[in-house]
Order: structure tokens, then sequence, then C-alpha cells
């Protein structure tokens, strides 16, 4: 039965193989942000038991996981992917329907989790280790990437299959297994991730889910002295605090926190090409990227035809279900997100100029949703709130600056540096802001949004802790190295000692 048009029924979780009920016998709601009316579906309030539970299966899962040749950990991590593509359109879909972004977006979504499925399928027959020349005679050495146990891994709704995917895939192939708690705004989508995990051969207990709220099962999985490696991608105080009570017990922590991304338009820009980039970083996903742009650094001359391009494209954004065809901008994802950017529309009346949007999305149709108006600000200064903070909302924000030396100084003024981009035709200046931009991801020409899986992703200052996810770089999150030496000259060699004169 598809999902996307049965009756709301209730799920479960996922324990060592098994769909099975929380022992603490409450449930939630997963409704759709366009029309709130459509109940996707009830879900399991897990509790610390339960956690336990999936923290003992993945324990005994990860013996022979671990012990399994990773080229054949790789299949399955293959096989994931070639499900994933085959099942898209109907992945899409309830996305769509769970967090709202566009239905063209959501197939990026799930693309993106087949992509990293597939590149982690083939770390199955690398995950490449040095050797290395012994500093001794008849000796050899090597470094060797190992497991590091039972990863925890606790995910957003606005990538509500890429991210688990991006933590989940590099975990698997290299030996760990997973106790997977996804955002409350999404749980239908990681139960779908799931199904197919388990229909692609990840074995009894690699993978469990455990839905639920942040402060019993996160909690339960950051405190837990069986989960030594964790992964977190959501919002800086909730980061800060996971990262502080995972200190005390040692724990491994991968943090993808928040973002105010800034796009610097010079003079010599392509105004037509920065407006296209511009729209589509800030108003994508409507705002709801760690990755979407809320800063316009622009040089004061290319202000006004800049903002006569955006206020006119902003108003032909339609609002509405991202399952409509002709929708460019879906809801905001809940009730609370709706509020925050409201709240933050206060703000911005007091700092700069609101330019078009500021309201919640009035047309009919749009009465039972959690919709927000295209909205930009101008004559914004640099440490203006609205330029600070994280609205992560359909919220831009235009600040003026006097030349590329005052842009760099105010994209990076920010306690945030994950994506940043320029418009500029000068290749000297596209280098320098290569240089500058103190960002953990960087574009020339094009807007902050739409990161490759197979480059490092994440972020300078509070966006994280130093942590790239994607790429191989992900393999650092998750692998503990191991140094070996091999002595075959049958006496005993002392390093830094006997290859020494005197
Ligand atoms: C996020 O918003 O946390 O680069 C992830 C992008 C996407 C991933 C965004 N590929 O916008």
């Amino acid at each position: 039965m598809d999902p996307v048009v049965a009756e709301a029924r209730t799920f479960q979780l996922f324990i060592a193989g098994e769909w099975v009920d929380s022992g603490g016998g409450r449930t939630f709601e997963s409704r759709n942000p366009a029309d709130t009316r459509d109940l996707i579906g009830h879900f399991q309030a897990g509790t610390a038991a339960d956690v336990a539970r999936a923290i003992r299966s993945a324990e005994t899962a990860g013996l022979r996981w671990r012990r399994t040749p990773a080229p054949k950990r790789g299949e399955i991590l293959y096989r994931f992917g070639a499900l994933l593509a085959e099942h898209k359109e109907r992945l899409a879909r309830a996305m769509t329907r769970e967090m709202g972004k566009v239905l063209t977006e959501a197939r990026g979504d799930v693309q993106e989790g087949i992509d990293i499925a597939f590149l982690m399928a083939g770390e199955g027959r690398r995950l490449f280790g040095d050797t290395t020349p012994s500093e001794l005679p008849d000796k050899w050495a090597m470094s060797i990437r190992e497991p590091i146990g039972v990863a925890g891994i606790i995910t957003p709704w606005n990538f509500p299959m890429a991210i688990p995917c991006w933590k989940m895939m590099p975990a698997l192939v290299s030996g760990n297994t997973v106790v997977f708690k996804p955002s409350s705004d999404t749980p239908h989508c990681a139960t779908l991730l799931v199904e197919l995990m388990a229909a692609a051969g990840f074995p009894a207990g690699t993978v469990n889910l455990v839905t639920g709220p942040g402060a019993e099962v996160g909690d339960a999985i950051v405190s837990s002295p069986d989960v030594p490696v964790i992964s977190f991608t959501g919002n800086t105080e909730t980061g800060r605090r996971l990262a502080t009570q995972a200190a005390t017990r040692l724990k491994r922590v991968s943090l993808e926190l928040g973002g105010k991304n800034g796009i610097v338009v010079l003079a010599d820009a392509d105004l037509d090409l920065a407006t296209d980039g511009i729209l589509w970083s800030a108003f994508g996903t409507t705002g709801q990227r760690c990755t979407a742009a809320s800063r316009v650094i622009a040089e004061r001359t290319v202000v006004d035809p800049l903002l006569e391009r955006l206020e006119r494209r902003a108003k032909a954004l339609r609002l509405g279900s991202g399952l409509d065809s002709g929708t460019d901008v879906g809801p905001l994802v809940n009730a609370g997100a709706l509020s925050k950017v409201t709240g933050y529309i206060e703000v911005g009346r007091r700092e700069g100029e609101l330019v078009t949007g500021g309201r919640r999305g009035s047309s009919a149709g749009l009465e039972h949703g959690h919709f927000f108006e295209p909205t930009i600000f101008a004559g914004v200064a640099p440490m203006d709130r609205i330029a600070q903070e994280e609205i992560f909302g359909p919220v831009l924000s235009v600040i003026p600056v006097d030349d590329y030396q005052g842009a760099v100084t105010a994209l990076n003024q920010v306690r945030y540096g994950l994506s940043s981009s320029i418009f500029t035709r000068d290749a000297n200046t596209a280098f320098r802001a290569m240089r500058d931009f103190e960002t953990g991801i960087v574009y020339i020409n094009a807007g902050t949004i739409g990161a490759e899986t197979h480059l490092p992703f994440g972020g300078t200052k509070e966006t994280g802790n130093g942590h790239r996810e994607a790429g191989h770089a992900a393999l650092d999150t998750y692998t503990e190295w191991k140094s070996i030496y091999v002595d075959f000259s049958g006496h005993l060699q002392r390093a830094q000692i006997d290859n020494q004169p005197g």
C-alpha cells in the first residue's frame, strides 16, 4: 500500500530487525505543514528504555558487522542506493507531504541520499589507510581505519532523507552500527528510509530507529556510555548542550549547526545571474536550509538595480503545497517556525526597510498551512539582529557596503561559517574571496546552496566543531585510526634510539 494515500496509521520503532511498539505506550502525530488537517500518521514516542534496547541490539550486531568485509558492507549500501532510486518518486512525495518542500527539491533530497549511498558503497573497496616506511630496518608500518562502535545519529527535518544518509552511510560502511533518532517533524520520512535499509539487507540490529522527543530519546543516546560517537545536525544551542553532555564521557561528537550565509554582489557582477542565485538560495526550501542565504552584501552602486530585480521576482513566487507543480515556495515546517519568523519581521521593521513580504501567506487554499511570504529587508547594517541571527525562514537582508574589503568584513562578521558566495566577473577578486571568506563552503558565481556529496560539507566557527560530513572526510568521524608496526628483524629495535648515531 502506498503510504502517501494510506489511512493514517500507527508506525513503529525498528529495533534488532523488528518493528515494535515503544514500551512507553505513547504516540505523537505527524501532520502535513501545507494543510494541517492532513494527518500522516501516529509515531511511537520512544523512551530511554527503548533506546537502551536499541543500543544493546546495535552492540550485538556490531560484533559481526565489524568483521564483515568492508566490500561486502559496501554492496549492501549499493543495494540501498538502488532501492532509493527505484522508490525516488514515492519517497519524494512522502517527504513533501511531511515537511513541505516543493517536489523538485524533495526529489533532490532523495537524490542526495542516493549519491552518498553510492559514494560510500565505493568506500567499502577503499577505506584507505597509509603504508609508510619505518625508520628502522626490517620493520614495516601502516595505519588502518577501524569502526568505533555504536553511532548515535540525530537528524533534522529539513533534509529528512539526505542528512540521515550522509551520516548513516559512512558510519555503516566503516563497520559501525547505528541508533537513529530523527526529528519529530519527519518520523515518516525516517521510517520509509529504514524500511528500505532493511530491504537492502542491512543485518538485524545494524540500523535501529527510535522516534520520539529529543529530551527523552536524544538525551538517552547522548548520555549512554555505550554510544561512543554522536553525529548531530540542528541548531547551535542544542548542539552546544549535546557536546557538553557528551564531553563528560569523552565521546566523539560531530556537529553541523547554524548558518548565516551571505552572498556578496560586486559592482561588476552579472546582476541577472546574481538575482537567480540569490532567489534560489534565499527562498528555496522556504529558506529552511543550513546553507540558505539570509544576507546579500552588495556594493552600494548596484543595490538599487539588484533590489528592483529581487523585489519583482520575489513577488512573483507562488506559495502553495509543494505537491502542486505551480508552487515555488512551500510552507514552513510547523507553527513554531511560523511564529519565530513572524517575530523577526518586527525586528526587521525596526532595523531596515521592508521591501516585500513580511506576512503570512493569505491567499485562498493557504489557510490551513504554515505559509510565509518571501521577505526582503533593505538598508540592513551588518551587526543588526536580522543580519546576525539565524531565522531559518524566507527572510533576506540586503546590506550595502562600499567595496570588496567592506564586503569581506561584513560577510565574516557573524558567529557562523557554513557557506558563502560571491558574484563578480573579475577572476582575481574571485580568488581573493576563496581565500578571504571564513566559511567551510565557498561558491563563485552561484548561490550558497547545492553542495555535492563527494566534497566535505561543514562550517567554521559556531557552525560546528571542526568535523565535516560527506566526501571521504566523513570517514574521519566514524573511524578510529590504528597504527601497526611489524618488526621482522628478529631482535629488539628501539625507535628514536637505535637508528641514531652514538
Ligand atoms: C542542510 O541544509 O543542512 O548544499 C543541508 C545544500 C544541500 C544540503 C543542505 N546539498 O544546500
